[in-house]
């Protein structure tokens, strides 16, 4: 008997949901590379980064996006305009919770926001490896009572646990379409991007209070070398000379381990030899100027004073 074939299937999808929930490290899991930074403070994501997953029977373009929450300074409502924004260009809306942490009040203004998409919403309760039986199943009621998802995946991001289920059933609600990306092309974000990132998130791991949040990476140049080494000049940007010194360090160690660290994951990343300068500057309040989040690839055009 002749079987017809399955339509290829793809579309975007956008992991949303509160800061710290676990979306970059599914983004990273889905694609199988880090291309996202992930730390354990809250707000590490910053833009939306784009990452395809390529599948037997389709193409899924998952958006991971910059954390939902309230906050007066201007760097952080780009952010959030950032995520929001996603919403009028996706098929698909993926909303994650952490399980251990449950619905707070602030999911319930993101589900509202999320009701008026017209595209189906899939709730992701992620760290389920976190929390016993009871607890999750108290959860799946609770997000099945907000009437606004069309599926419920509890999954583990952090364990890989549940998440060849929760591709297939994106991949179910996805319409036909194309194949977006070639083979092989895991992202679209230039490399000039990821290597800020994989700085930044050193940064992240490493600085407490407020130091990780005043910073600023931006990729000043990347030139390979007659003997195939990528020659990369990156410089860090503080609000603040005390915050300044604190990314250098004591006789430079700071900055000697953020260095060591992201040359490391720069190395495994493009395969190849890097040799990494950093450089720190302050830019006195660069989160609340419009210059700044332009030069630093924050600045959203839709943003508007509300
Ligand atoms: N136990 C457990 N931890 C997880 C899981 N998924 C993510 N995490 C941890 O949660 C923390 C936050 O992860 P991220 O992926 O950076 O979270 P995010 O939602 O992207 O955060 P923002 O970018 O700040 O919005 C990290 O320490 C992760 O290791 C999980 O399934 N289980
Ligand atoms: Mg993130």
């Amino acid at each position: 008997m002749k079987t017809t074939p399955t339509q290829f299937k793809s579309g975007y999808a956008a992991i949303l949901g509160r800061p710290n929930v676990g979306k970059s490290t599914l983004l990273n899991r889905l694609v199988m590379q880090k291309i996202a930074a992930m730390s354990r403070k809250p707000q590490t994501t910053r833009n939306k980064i784009l990452g395809v997953v390529h599948l037997p029977g389709g193409q899924i373009i998952l958006i991971d996006t910059p954390g939902i929450h309230d906050s007066s300074i201007r760097l952080n409502r780009m952010m959030v305009e950032a995520s929001l924004s996603t919403l009028k260009d996706v098929d698909l809306v993926l909303f994650m919770i952490d399980a251990e942490r449950g619905f707070l009040p602030e999911d319930q203004d993101i589900a509202e926001a999320l009701s008026r998409a017209e595209v189906p919403r899939l709730l992701i309760i992620n760290k389920i490896d976190r929390v016993a039986k009871p607890k999750l199943l108290g959860l799946i009621a609770e997000g099945d009572g907000k009437g606004v998802f069309s599926d419920i995946v509890p999954i583990s991001a952090l364990k890989s646990d549940g998440l060849d289920r929760l591709q297939e059933l994106v991949l179910s609600r996805l319409p036909e379409g194309p194949m977006y990306f070639p083979e092989g092309m895991v992202t679209d974000c230039p490399e000039e991007f990821l290597i800020s990132e994989i700085v930044r998130e050193k940064i992240m791991n490493l600085t407490h209070m407020e130091v990780p949040y005043s910073v600023a990476v931006v990729v000043d140049r990347v030139e390979e070398s007659e003997k195939g080494t990528w020659v990369i000049s990156v410089t860090v940007y503080t609000e603040k000379a005390s915050q300044k010194r604190i990314i250098i360090g004591e006789k430079g160690a700071m900055l000697k381990k953020v260095g060591t660290q992201a040359r490391k994951e720069i190395e495994k990343r493009f395969g190849t030899r890097v040799y990494l300068s950093l450089f720190v500057k302050v830019k006195t309040h660069w989160r609340e100027d419009e210059r700044s989040l332009k030069q630093f690839g924050y600045y959203h055009d839709s943003y508007q004073d509300r």
